[in-house]
């Protein structure tokens, strides 16, 4: 895979004059980006939108000028597409329903030999069915649509799009150090947990340890019964607090407003999802009714311990927070099971899998407009602490 061009992905739309580019940019970013008509050529310069696509991270879309049939020839076509190119992470070839041609299949030839991930949208299909077959449908990954009335264009390609993203930026291997200054000191505060392999830390929070070295920070690891000696033992306060969230309601007690206060699982919902996304999911919670469905979706089927979070502990918090007679079921492994039937999905910590895996899981979910969130985040939103635990996320 290539390196990636910033730390936005570009997304660059291409295709002939006419067949929907702007129309689509439009929509998928919900505002007025490009200037769209029944023109050819009404895009004449690359129009660059920067966002933050959710769940799926900060990215740019780039509407190029159209190629033009009749007028631009041969080489002069590719030409005007080349300068985008260089600045693509993942291209969009845009097609109507005639499919694709000889400019399109050049297109694809020089982004296959680039590297550069491809997903092609076939546009206007309110009109009339695919008529060419042109196009691979075991190659390539396509998105039929109608940017003028398909519903659920926005997800239909979010999804395609998930599964082209670079890993570099789908599995960002920072997991704390890009929001603490080098140098500063970060407090982890480690209970001693019956889930925890005995005389063995468990894998987040190694992972976080590792990464506060690799950033240089000073790292102070204790139980929660030292905390508040820590804390007074050094000349400033720490720049960041981070705890096992089972413990979280003491660990805020004692941890004085001005000091950032996070949890691992919160940590690891930004790692591994999206903090927003599982936010929004948390808040069904409250609306959840007596005989309501919840899915607990785990990754992968680690050994159920007696007070298992997933069986147990979120299961009571749940019955705690909403006082209602709730359903509760679970499902591991990587397929995705039948969730029609659910009022809300609470995905594990997702330490076994990657980002990649959990965003296609939030995209199915918001397509079937059924809430998903996680552990972490269902446990601090039942705890009432999430705000102080996402605050430290606000600037990034
Ligand atoms: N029926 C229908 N019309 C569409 C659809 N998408 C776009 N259009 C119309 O097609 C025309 C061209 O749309 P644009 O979005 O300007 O196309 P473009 O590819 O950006 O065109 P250039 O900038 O000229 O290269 C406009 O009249 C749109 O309203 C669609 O899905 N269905
Ligand atoms: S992937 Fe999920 S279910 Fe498996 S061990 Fe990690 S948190 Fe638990
Ligand atoms: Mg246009």
């Amino acid at each position: 895979m290539k390196t990636l061009k910033s730390m936005r992905l570009h997304i660059s739309f291409f295709g002939k004059t006419n067949v929907g580019k702007s129309s689509l940019i439009n929509r998928i970013t919900g505002q007025e980006v490009s200037i769209v008509s029944d023109i050819a050529g009404t895009t004449t310069d690359v129009v660059e939108k920067s966002m933050e696509l959710l769940p799926i991270g900060p990215v740019t879309f780039l509407d190029t000028a159209g190629i033009n049939d009749t007028t631009d020839l041969g080489e002069k076509r590719l030409e005007k597409t080349l300068a985008v190119i260089n600045r693509t992470d993942v291209a969009v070839i845009v097609c109507d329903t005639n499919g694709i041609d000889d400019y399109e299949k050049q297109l694809i030839e020089k982004l296959e030999e680039l590297k550069i991930p491809y997903l092609i949208i076939v546009n206007k299909c309110d009109l009339s069915k695919i008529s060419a077959t042109t196009i691979d449908n075991e190659k390539q990954i396509i998105v039929h649509t109608s940017a003028l009335n398909d519903k659920n264009l926005i997800n239909k390609f979010k999804e395609a799009l998930v599964k082209l993203l670079p890993d570099e930026f789908v599995n960002s291997p920072k997991i704390v150090t890009d929001l603490v200054p080098p140098k500063s000191t970060v407090i982890l505060v480690i209970p001693i947990d019956k889930e925890a392999p005995k005389g063995r830390l468990i894998l987040p929070q190694v992972q976080t340890i590792r990464d506060l070295l690799d950033g240089n920070c000073l790292t102070y690891i204790v139980k929660e019964d030292e905390l508040s000696q820590a804390i007074e033992n050094l000349k400033t306060p720490p720049a960041l607090v981070i705890t096992d969230s089972q413990a979280f309601k003491r660990v805020s007690e004692i941890v004085p407003d001005n000091i950032p206060l996070t949890s691992f699982s919160i940590l690891f919902a930004r790692l591994k999802g999206d903090i927003e996304a599982f936010k929004k999911g948390a808040e069904a919670i409250e609306n959840l009714k007596d005989g309501d469905k919840v899915l607990i979706l785990e990754s992968c089927t680690h050994h159920a311990i007696e007070d298992d979070i997933g069986r147990v502990k979120i299961p009571n918090w749940l019955k705690k927070k909403t006082s209602k007679d709730l359903i509760i079921e679970h499902y591991s492994g990587h397929d995705f099971p039948e969730i029609d039937s659910y009022a809300l999905i609470i995905h594990c910590g997702a330490c076994m899998t990657n980002r990649r895996e959990i965003l296609s899981r939030i995209l199915i979910a918001n397509e079937k407009q059924i809430p998903i969130t996680n552990y972490g985040i269902t446990i601090s939103y039942c705890l009432g602490i999430l705000p102080r635990a996402i605050e430290i996320f606000k600037d990034v």
